[in-house]
């Protein structure tokens, strides 16, 4: 599958991502366009050390509920990053407002909550052509820019991890 990788840095080849654990939520209203998003993600994750096996996916309806397959991923302690992947279509009701505003209000509060990367592969067009063009299109896949800033992130949280002080000793 074209994940239309090429336009956005696939000369951030290197193994940083080795040991860590990613889980990727993959929306499926628009299935069409968010199995792209998930190929580009994959590969992404791939292409940065990250192995199969350390990558775990799981489905939900909407992007509505993504902030919630997150929370539900974030608390389980198992993973250094959750990417979400999803696509709001612009309808003719204010549908779309509502959706694509919770979605991304949610997830970063999934992330702040929990102090872990939850990065934000959801697409908000105004036409399908416009999301295809961003699922391996002509603009790229915002599914492999998801992906990526999750493994930058997870290694800053690792590295920003290492310098917390010590916790104070009961005495
Ligand atoms: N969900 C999407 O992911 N994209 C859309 O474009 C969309 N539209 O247009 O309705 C959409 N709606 C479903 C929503 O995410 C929830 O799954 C649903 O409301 C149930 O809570």
């Amino acid at each position: 599958m074209n994940v239309g990788h090429k336009a956005q840095g696939a000369s951030k080849q290197s193994a940083a991502g080795r040991g860590l654990k990613i889980a990727v939520v993959v929306s499926r209203f628009h299935q069409k366009i968010t199995r792209k998003l998930r190929a580009g993600a994959e590969q992404s994750l791939r292409l940065r050390g990250v192995r199969r096996g350390d990558v775990r996916v799981v489905h939900c309806p909407g992007a509505f509920e993504l902030p919630q397959a997150a929370n539900l991923l974030a608390r389980t302690g198992a993973f250094d990053a959750i990417v979400c992947l999803g696509a709001v279509v612009r309808g003719e009701t204010p549908h779309f407002e509502y959706v694509s505003a919770e979605s991304a209000r949610g997830i970063q509060q999934v992330a702040l909550l929990h102090a872990l990367p939850v990065t934000f592969g959801v697409l908000t067009t105004d036409t399908i052509g416009q999301a295809e063009d961003r699922a391996g299109g002509v603009m790229g896949n915002k599914g492999w820019d998801a992906a990526d800033a999750a493994v930058e992130m997870a290694l800053l949280r690792k590295k920003l991890h290492r310098h917390r002080p010590a916790p104070a000793r009961r005495t």
